[in-house]
């Protein structure tokens, strides 16, 4: 089918494409006028058709694109930077047909999909599935259970992520609707990066010299840069409005390396859902997302007519590190009389070290947790695990000259193991029984505890391995994951596939057994991606109920590259609704 069948779409000069979003019959009679009435009268309660199966074609190819000066070919999905979204109910069968015409070895990941009982659909390179070299297909095949909101695909093969996302925007169920007001047009946000080089190259010299990695050239906004940027005056995303109306924005942080704010001048943002799920209404002047971390907010158009700036600008939780200190402009215009002449409204950004502003927002969400979206926090826990992230060191070998600390390389690890890359996927090699590829001894807790956020050990350089922690079935899994100091602290995005998480609890310093009597057992928010404190620590709950192979990492794209990863093993449970079926005949071989 058309993916954009039956969504409204308008395409403006330099701008992509806009969703005109999901309206309901009695919304759109009274956008009578606009061109898309007969389409809109097509969607009742959903946006979409009844169909249960929504099918997609994905060409995976390289695009030519000009942004802030410069001129460069990159991987595109469909000749489109961002890729197309995909749209859906909750509920939908999806199908990807995704043809690699570059020539990268590529996957793709559905970020924030259950993949319950499909993860050999998951995409991960090397841990669900092997590449799909130049020339080769493979249809990803998954439901969306349970789940609705804004989610996002990225690439997962090495850094082409960077050019190669998209969102997922997931409408409720079919005779649903929102549990907030019935916004009046939606549109899709997506923050970025901009590289003036390859970002595969920019991945292969950090790795070469053990250094930090380059930093992006620019923050983008639905790909544009935005006037802040030279050769930018007019690469700047524009968002038009009716006044007094209720518009939801589908915000997505798709940069590699950077969490970023984002706010929209003199306008509050009332947060609905993040990563998929449902929160009670939080009304914030800002949020910050990090990477991999999706939230939809409510905008009021309640100001006077006129022209504001909405901006990205950098959260950077590390110290002494040299980043990107722009922000991404675009534009929210009122329709409606105005002095086209001023300059556009612009507030104040944060400061790019604003923890207070990070801890403010993150510990205001709570789910929603009503009598429809019931919570289903574990009260009581099965599995327990103490996880250090952070990073490390190694030794520079001979004939290189080393960027990292003292003439080090840089590495990362969970629990002092640094993931190493098998070539062979690790979900083959459970699946057929291939032995040699992954171990099941990754540690339950810290195999040496330290002052985990006090002076760091004088030993910095970790074990090496691709090791799983097994998770029985249908247990009631608890994580807390820990920042260390070691080589700086830092607030490490966890992302976890195949599951969702509630964050029960979270604060600075070293997580202390007696933390546990105040975690919040009601109303948590759940995520797929947590931003771990800078300096502290954040407590998960899940219950393993999705047999698989699942990776566990941090979302900045360099920590990844250094081995800040894991592997969750959960066996099947009873008979074929609990277990893993046999993978699909078109997957890649390695
Ligand atoms: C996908 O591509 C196939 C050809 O490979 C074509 O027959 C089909 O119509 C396309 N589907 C969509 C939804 O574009
Ligand atoms: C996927 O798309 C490719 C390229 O168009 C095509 O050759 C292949 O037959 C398609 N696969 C399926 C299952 O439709
Ligand atoms: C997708 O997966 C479902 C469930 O395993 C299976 O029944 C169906 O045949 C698959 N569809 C395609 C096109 O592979
Ligand atoms: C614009 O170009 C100048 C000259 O090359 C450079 O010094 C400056 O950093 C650039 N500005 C941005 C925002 O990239
Ligand atoms: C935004 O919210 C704050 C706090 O609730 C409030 O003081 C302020 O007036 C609001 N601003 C706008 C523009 O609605
Ligand atoms: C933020 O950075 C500035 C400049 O480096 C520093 O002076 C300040 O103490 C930092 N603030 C916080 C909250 O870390
Ligand atoms: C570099 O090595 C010296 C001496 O061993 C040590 O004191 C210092 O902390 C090291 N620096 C870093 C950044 O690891
Ligand atoms: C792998 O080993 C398990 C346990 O020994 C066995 O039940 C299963 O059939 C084996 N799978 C394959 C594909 O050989
Ligand atoms: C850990 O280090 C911090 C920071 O130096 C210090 O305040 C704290 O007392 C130390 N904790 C323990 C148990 O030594
Ligand atoms: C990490 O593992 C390495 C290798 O076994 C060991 O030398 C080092 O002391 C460990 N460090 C920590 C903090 O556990
Ligand atoms: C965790 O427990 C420690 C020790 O009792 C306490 O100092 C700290 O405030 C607690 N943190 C949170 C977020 O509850
Ligand atoms: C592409 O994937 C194949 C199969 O895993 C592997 O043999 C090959 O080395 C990969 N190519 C690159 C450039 O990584
Ligand atoms: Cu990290």
């Amino acid at each position: 089918m058309d993916p954009y069948k039956h969504s409204k779409i308008r395409k403006t000069a330099g701008e992509g494409v806009v969703l005109f979003g999901c309206l309901n019959a009695v919304v759109s009679r009274r956008a009578i006028g606009n061109l898309f009435l007969a389409l809109a009268l097509l969607c009742h309660a959903g946006c979409l058709d009844a169909s249960t199966t929504r099918v997609y074609n994905f060409t995976v190819k390289p695009l030519s694109v000009t942004r802030v000066c410069k001129t460069k070919s990159l991987v595109s999905v469909n000749g489109m930077y961002p890729g197309p979204t995909l749209y859906a109910n909750e509920g939908d069968r999806i199908l990807v047909n995704v043809t690699n015409s570059a020539e990268y070895n590529i996957t793709i990941h559905w970020h924030g999909v259950r993949q319950l009982l499909s993860g050999w659909s998951d995409g991960p390179v090397y841990v669900t599935q092997c590449p799909l070299q130049t020339g080769q297909s493979f249809v990803y095949n998954f439901t969306l259970t349970k789940q609705s909101g804004t989610l996002l695909w990225h690439a997962h093969a090495t850094w082409l992520r960077g050019t190669v996302y998209g969102a997922i925007v997931i409408f409720p169920q079919s005779g649903t609707s929102y549990p907030f007001k019935f916004p009046y047009k939606e549109h899709v946000i997506i923050l970025g990066e901009w590289w003036n080089a390859n970002v595969e190259e920019v991945e292969s010299r950090a790795l070469l010299s053990g250094g930090p990695p380059a930093v992006p050239d620019a923050y983008t906004i639905n790909g544009w840069p935005g006037p802040l940027y030279n050769c930018s005056q007019k690469d700047v995303y524009v968002l038009k409005v009716f006044p007094q109306k209720t518009y939801l924005l589908r915000v997505i942080n798709a940069a590699l390396n950077t969490d970023l704010f984002f706010s929209v001048s003199k306008h509050n943002l009332t947060v609905v859902e993040v990563d998929g799920d449902y929160i009670k209404p939080y009304a914030t002047d800002k949020i910050v997302l990090a990477p991999g971390q999706t939230t939809n907010v409510l905008l009021s158009t309640d100001q006077p007519a006129g022209r504001y700036y909405m901006w990205g600008s950098p959260y950077i939780s590390a110290q002494n590190v040299s980043f990107q200190k722009t922000q991404t402009l675009a534009l929210l215009e009122y329709k409606g009389l105005f002095n086209a002449a001023a300059a556009p409204v612009l507030s104040a950004f944060p400061i790019p070290n604003d923890t207070n502003s990070v801890t403010k927002f993150s510990t205001s969400l709570r789910g929603l947790a009503d009598s429809l979206h019931q919570a289903s926090v574990p009260q009581t826990v099965d599995k327990n695990l103490l996880i250090t992230v952070g990073l490390g060191v190694k030794p520079c070998g001979e004939n290189h000259i080393c960027q990292g600390p003292n003439r080090t390389k840089f590495t990362a690890s969970m629990n002092n193991v640094s993931f190493v890359m098998p070539d062979i996927a690790v979900l083959q090699a459970y699946f057929f029984n291939i032995s040699g590829v992954f171990t099941r001894d990754f540690p339950d807790n810290p195999p040496f505890p330290f002052n985990y956020t006090g002076l760091p050990p004088t030993n910095q350089t970790p074990d090496r391995g691709t090791k799983a922690v097994v998770l029985p079935f249908n247990s009631n899994v608890q994580v807390i994951l820990q920042d260390t100091s070691i080589q700086g602290t830092e607030s490490h995005p966890i992302h976890s596939h195949g599951y969702s998480f509630y964050i029960v609890g979270q604060g600075f310093g070293n997580y202390n057994p007696s933390n546990a009597s105040s975690f919040n057992l009601v109303d948590p928010p759940k995520r797929n991606t947590i931003a771990v404190p800078v300096g502290g620590w954040a407590a998960i709950r899940f219950k393993a109920d999705n047999p698989g192979i699942w990776l566990v990492h941090c979302h900045l794209e360099i920590h990844i590259s250094w081995g800040l990863a894991s592997l969750f093993l959960v066996p099947n449970g009873v008979g074929p609704s609990q277990s893993l079926p046999p993978p699909p005949p078109d997957l890649p071989k390695c």
